[in-house]
């Protein structure tokens, strides 16, 4: 159902839709079933240079836009998006796969994202403080950086780039946006949102194409201080090396090897469906997703036969079709390292419990479908139980105590999210204080953050830094110290004493 048709989409540089310098370009494609979605501009270091030069200018006026006018914008944007919900979770089940009720969910964290930075114009509250000298007065302020660079992942097409870029617009900074090369023609429509919602020329722009060309090119960019990258470890790591002789300020919200808890005293039938959810949904394509299972031992059969029958019972189909639970995985590449993964697994030893297969018959050979798959008899040491496998794959540990169960949660490099399911709470305000991760999340599965909230992760998840919610606005500002004296003579701190 071609309700798009392959139109051919542009970098946004300075207020002007324009090609690739090189005239280059390349396909988006629907994992669902091929359709060509769009054709989009194969950028490099030039079209890069322009758009930060363009973002630079612009930061002279947009920083000295008062905040709540900014943030008026935003309350725009959050009304078009709103109207335009539908249409846009649409597209994003084509170009990306996941099913609609979840592309509903992914625009509509990015509404509330707009509206709860919006909100932040008329706040980006600092601080008054007294001063330890008479006739003085002294206060902190949040002030914007400059040109942010925005790195963003396909699997959170809307939500991603609103976690970065309205925040960073907020505070004052500009944008240059490089969207994921399997989700171009989202990033290009919420970039058009906000350029109907009121952003000025200049303070966004988008510039399509790939990591090594259009990624590299943001991040060694002298005129570029900031970074934000959701992605992989490994290009985290890369991207902290490449910044690191200019100093830059680098968030990275990377990998994660969720893992949920069930203890023998659980409610067997609320674990099964948080487990199925947070495995299962978005086919495990969530930073947040749980690919671990780590189970009581007097709780781990039942709840292994329940998860089964359960997996079983999933629909796979394209997304757009209501009565669909698993949509596709990415593209290829995605299909090929997850079946790995399931080789991994069997060779390791685990039991292969089902699912394990590339889903094929009823059109789904057009695309790229994997089996919800479940491992048992899951050592917590094995590949599969410590690697990012990023699809529908989950492995069932077996534990003897909430002390073991812990253990076994914090045993691998990553920290993002954590669960546990449990009806004793003096257990639960141990896995929260214990759990080393970003999130955790008692008596639910690891996925469904809000944005309020903040965002990130531990470990190798992350390097410190947490987006949405206020701490956001501590990535996307930097705080200066306003010393006012208004005693009319020369006053010391630390040597002149009050009396
Ligand atoms: C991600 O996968 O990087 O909490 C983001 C969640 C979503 C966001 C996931 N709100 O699962």
């Amino acid at each position: 159902m071609a309700i798009l048709g392959a139109k051919t989409f542009q970098n946004y540089i300075g207020g002007e839709w324009v090609d690739a310098a090189s005239g280059e370009t390349f396909e988006s494609t629907s994992p669902a079933n091929g359709e060509a979605i769009g054709t989009f501009p194969r950028s490099s270091a030039e079209d890069v240079a322009r758009a930060v030069a363009a973002a630079k200018t612009a930061y002279e006026d947009w920083r000295l836009v008062p905040a709540p006018r900014r943030g008026e914008i935003l309350f725009r944007f959050a009304q078009l998006l709103t109207e335009q919900k539908e249409d846009i979770s649409q597209l994003m089940a084509r170009e990306m796969g996941k099913v609609l009720p979840e592309a509903r969910g992914d625009v509509q964290e990015a509404i509330d994202m707009a509206y709860y930075m919006g909100g932040e114009g008329r706040r980006l509250f600092g601080q008054t403080t007294p001063s330890e000298l008479p006739d003085k007065f002294n206060m902190s302020v949040r002030q914007p950086i400059g040109v942010v660079g925005v790195i963003t992942p396909w699997n959170f097409p809307i939500a991603i780039p609103s976690w970065k870029i309205l925040p960073a617009l907020v505070c004052g900074n500009t944008v240059v946006f490089k969207p994921a090369t399997d989700t171009p023609t989202l990033g290009e429509r919420f970039v058009e949102l906000l350029i109907e919602a009121g952003v000025p020329g200049g303070v966004v722009n988008v510039v399509h194409g790939g990591g090594g060309e259009v990624g590299n090119a943001i991040v060694i960019h002298p005129d570029v201080p900031v970074i934000t990258l959701t992605g992989s470890r490994e290009t985290g790591v890369q991207v902290t090396k490449d910044a690191a002789d200019r100093l830059k300020h680098v968030h990275l919200e990377l990998g994660g090897k969720n893992a949920i808890i069930v203890l023998d005293d659980a409610d067997l039938e609320l674990a099964v469906e948080g487990i199925l959810w947070s495995a299962f949904g978005t086919s495990g394509q969530r930073c947040t997703a749980a690919s671990r299972v780590i189970a009581q031992e007097g709780v781990c059969d039942e709840l292994t036969s329940g998860l089964v029958d359960e997996a079983e019972k999933l629909r796979l189909g394209v997304g757009w079709e209501e009565d669909t639970d698993v949509g596709p995985v990415i593209n290829k590449a995605a299909l090929e390292k997850i079946h790995s993964y399931t080789t991994i697994g069997k060779d390791e030893g685990a039991t292969l419990l089902t699912g394990g297969e590339v889903a094929s018959g009823d059109g789904l050979d057009k695309g790229f479908y994997y089996r919800p798959t479940i491992f048992g008899d899951v050592d917590p040491e094995m590949r599969i139980a410590q690697e990012e496998i990023f699809g529908p794959t989950v492995g069932i540990i077996k534990v003897s105590d909430v002390d073991e169960a812990i253990r076994v949660s914090n045993g691998i490099k990553y920290g993002l999210s954590s669960s546990i399911f449990t009806r004793d709470v003096n257990k639960a305000f141990r896995a929260m204080r214990d759990l080393k991760a970003g999130i955790t999340y008692i008596n639910a599965g690891t996925i469904g953050a809000e944005v309020h909230l903040p965002f990130g992760g531990v470990k190798d998840t992350g390097n410190g830094h947490r987006e949405a919610g206020q701490a956001a606005l501590d990535f996307f500002t930097e705080w200066k110290s306003i010393y006012v004296d208004y005693s009319g003579r020369l006053q010391k701190a630390q040597i002149d004493t009050s009396d």
